[in-house]
C-alpha cells in the first residue's frame, strides 16, 4: 500500500510476512483496535504480542478481585454500534474474566487473530531513514520491516517487584498481581503476605482475606478508596443506556475523563456550606464510583482547602468502618490530596480489617529490608512464617514497556536514552527524532486519566487518519518537530503544575521506581480539550509534524 517491497513467506499467510505496511507492538485493547483500523485502510499489518494470548492488561492481571473501576457500559469499544448493542455486561463493573471474554469476542468477531503473532516479545526496533523502514527484532529471532510502527505496548504493562534483598531465598511461593498464574492461586489454609495497597492490593485484599488462614498486609502509603457499589447490571438501566449508546459516546468526547453521564460540577467546594458539602459527598459515597466523587465540585483537584474537605470526609468514613482505632488511623491517608494518586474503588476493603485473620503493618515507619526464607524482615522485626507473598507493588508505568525495547534511528541514541530525564512527546503520539513511530496513549496524552478505551480509539483514529493523509498526498514520512514537542511538554507540565497532582508521590510522576526521573507523565488538561487540539493539528496539515515525500 505504501509502495514498499512486499515479500511474503512461502505459505503466503499475512502472519508470516517479513514486510508489511505497519507493525503493531502489543495485542491488548490498543493493539487490537489499531489492527482493525489500519486493516480497514487496506494496509497489511502484523501484531506482536509477548503473552500467550491476546488481552494485554486483562490477560496478565488475573489476581483475585481484578475488576475495572470504570463502569462496563462505558469501558468498552465504541467503534461498532452492533458490537456495543450485542454485548451484554453482567455487572456494573466488569471483572477481569468478563473483560477478557469481551476482548476475545472482539478479536473473533473482527477476525483479528490471523495477523497476531503470540508468545513473541519485540526486543528492538531500528529505523532506516534512507529506506524509510522500521525493522523490528523479536526474542524469537524474527525480523520484520514496515514503514510504520505503532507502539501499543501499554501504560501499566511492566510489572515491578521491588528490589528486595533475599527474594530468591523465600521458600514459599510468590506472585505479582500483574503476572498472576493463569490457573489461579488457592490460598485456602495459607498464611499470606500482601505487599502494596494501590488499586490492585485494595481489590485483592478482601478476597485473599476471605480465603486464607491469615493475611498480613504491608502498607507503605495509605490510599483513598471509595465503595464501588458493584451490582448486577439493572436491565432497565442497560436498555436505557443502549438506546442512547451512540449519543452517550459522542457526549463522552466532550468530557474531561472521557465518560458521559456525570453532569459537570458548577460550584467550587468552598462556595457551599459545610452541610451542603457533606450531603453531596454522602450522596456520591452512596452512589459509588470515583469519577463522580471527584466531580462533586469544580476545584477538588486544584484547591488544597477544597480537597481537604473531601479527603476528611473519606477519612471519617474509614474511622467509622474500621473498629480498631489504631488500624483506622493507619488506613486514613494523610500524605497526599485525595485523587492525586489513583483513587481506588473497592468492595469491602476497609471492612476487611475488622476480620480477626487480618493484620496491617506500617512499612513506612519501619520499611521492609529483606525477604527471608520464611517471611520478611523490616528494620525492627521479623514477620512470618508465610506460605505465600503476593506483590501488589505496581508497574514501571507509562514508559517502562517502551524503554525496554531498544528503539533507535540507525545508530542514534535509544529512545530510553533520549528519555533519561523523562519522556518527551508531541501530544503523546510521536517523538521528535523517531519518524513514523506512533504511540497509543503515550506519556503526554490523557490516557490513564481517562476512560482508556476511548483514549485508545481517539489515538488510533488520529493515527489512521494521518496515514490516509500521508498516502493521499504522497508523503512517506512524518516526524514530530522538536519545537512543537518542546511546547507540548511545557504545556503538559504547566497544566500539571496548576493542579494538586504533583503533590503526591505516584506512578504518574515515576516516584514509585527508585531512580526514575520525577516528571508528571499523563496530560491532565482533560480529554475534550486534548482531542480538540489533536483534531486542529490534523486539520492544519499536521502542524507541528514534519511531513516528507
Ligand atoms: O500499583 P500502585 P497497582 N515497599 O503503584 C507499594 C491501574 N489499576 O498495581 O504508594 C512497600 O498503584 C506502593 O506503595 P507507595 C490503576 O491505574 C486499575 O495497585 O509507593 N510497598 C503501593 O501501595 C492503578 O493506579 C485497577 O508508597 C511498596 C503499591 O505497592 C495502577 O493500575 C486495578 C514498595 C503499588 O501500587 C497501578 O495499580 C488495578 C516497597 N518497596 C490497577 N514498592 C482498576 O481498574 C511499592 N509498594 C480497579
Amino acid at each position: 500500500m505504501f509502495d514498499t517491497a512486499t515479500e511474503t513467506a512461502a505459505d503466503g499467510q499475512a502472519g508470516t510476512q517479513r514486510h508489511c505496511d505497519a507493525i503493531v507492538v502489543g495485542a491488548g485493547l490498543g493493539g487490537l483496535y489499531a489492527l482493525h483500523r489500519l486493516r480497514g485502510l487496506g494496509l497489511s499489518v502484523r501484531v506482536f504480542e509477548a503473552g500467550s494470548d491476546i488481552g494485554g492488561t486483562w490477560f496478565w492481571n488475573r489476581y483475585p478481585g481484578a475488576r475495572c473501576d470504570v463502569e462496563s457500559m462505558e469501558y468498552s469499544y465504541s467503534f461498532s454500534n452492533d458490537l456495543q448493542q450485542d454485548w451484554k455486561w453482567p455487572e456494573r463493573y466488569g471483572t477481569q474474566p468478563e473483560i477478557l471474554r469481551y476482548i476475545n469476542h472482539v478479536a473473533d468477531r473482527f477476525d483479528l487473530r490471523r495477523d497476531i503473532t503470540l508468545n513473541t516479545r519485540v526486543r528492538a526496533a531500528r529505523f532506516d531513514r534512507e529506506a524509510g523502514l522500521w525493522t523490528i527484532e523479536t526474542d524469537r529471532g524474527e525480523r520484520v520491516s514496515a514503514p510504520f510502527c505503532v507502539m501499543a505496548s501499554g501504560n501499566l504493562s511492566t510489572p515491578r517487584v521491588p528490589d528486595f534483598k533475599g527474594l530468591e531465598n523465600f521458600r514459599g511461593k510468590w506472585y505479582h498481581t500483574g503476572l498472576w498464574p493463569q490457573e489461579g492461586v488457592d490460598f485456602t489454609g495459607q498464611r499470606v503476605a500482601v505487599i502494596g495497597t494501590g488499586s490492585s492490593g485494595v481489590q485483592m485484599i478482601p478476597l485473599v482475606a476471605a480465603q486464607a488462614d491469615q493475611l498480613t498486609v504491608f502498607q507503605r502509603t495509605a490510599n483513598f478508596s471509595l465503595p464501588a457499589r458493584n451490582a448486577p447490571l439493572d436491565p432497565a438501566r442497560e436498555r436505557a443506556h443502549k438506546e442512547q449508546y451512540e449519543a452517550r459516546r459522542r457526549a463522552a468526547l466532550d468530557t474531561p475523563f472521557g465518560i458521559a453521564g456525570h453532569p459537570a460540577p458548577t460550584k467550587a467546594a468552598w462556595e457551599v456550606s459545610e452541610e451542603e458539602r457533606e450531603r453531596a459527598f454522602e450522596a456520591k459515597w452512596a452512589e459509588g464510583g470515583s469519577i463522580s466523587f471527584l466531580y462533586s465540585y469544580t476545584d477538588l483537584l486544584v484547591n488544597k482547602e477544597s480537597n481537604d474537605t473531601a479527603a476528611e470526609f473519606v477519612r471519617q468514613k474509614i474511622r467509622a468502618i474500621v473498629r480498631n482505632p489504631a488500624t483506622a488511623e493507619l488506613l486514613a491517608p494523610k500524605d497526599h490530596p485525595i485523587g492525586t494518586k489513583r483513587l481506588c474503588l473497592d468492595t469491602n476493603y476497609y471492612e476487611t480489617y475488622n476480620r480477626n485473620n487480618v493484620a496491617l503493618v506500617d512499612v513506612r515507619a519501619d520499611p521492609i529490608q529483606e525477604i527471608t526464607a520464611t517471611g520478611l524482615r523490616t528494620r525492627d522485626r521479623e514477620y512470618g512464617p508465610f506460605d505465600a507473598i503476593a506483590f501488589a507493588t505496581g508497574f514501571d508505568a507509562m514508559t517502562g514497556a517502551l524503554r525496554e525495547i531498544d528503539i533507535r534511528v540507525a545508530d542514534g541514541p535509544a529512545l530510553a536514552e533520549e528519555w533519561e530525564a523523562g519522556p518527551r512527546t508531541n501530544l503523546g503520539l510521536m517523538v521528535a527524532g523517531f519518524p513514523n513511530m506512533f504511540i497509543i496513549t503515550g506519556p503526554g496524552s490523557p490516557s490513564v486519566k481517562t476512560q482508556m478505551i476511548l483514549a485508545i480509539e481517539q489515538h488510533t483514529d488520529w493515527i489512521a487518519d494521518c496515514l490516509s493523509h500521508l498516502r493521499a498526498n504522497g508523503y512517506r514520512q512524518i516526524e514530530a518537530e522538536p519545537a512543537a514537542q518542546e511546547a507540548w511538554v511545557r504545556h503538559v507540565n504547566e497544566v500539571a503544575d496548576s493542579t494538586l497532582y504533583p503533590l503526591a508521590n505516584s506512578w504518574y510522576t515515576g516516584a514509585n521506581i527508585p531512580g526514575k526521573p520525577r516528571v508528571f507523565m499523563p496530560y491532565v488538561g482533560g480529554f475534550a480539550g486534548y482531542k480538540k487540539t489533536c483534531d486542529a493539528v490534523a486539520a492544519n496539515g499536521y502542524e507541528g509534524f514534519a511531513l516528507r515525500r
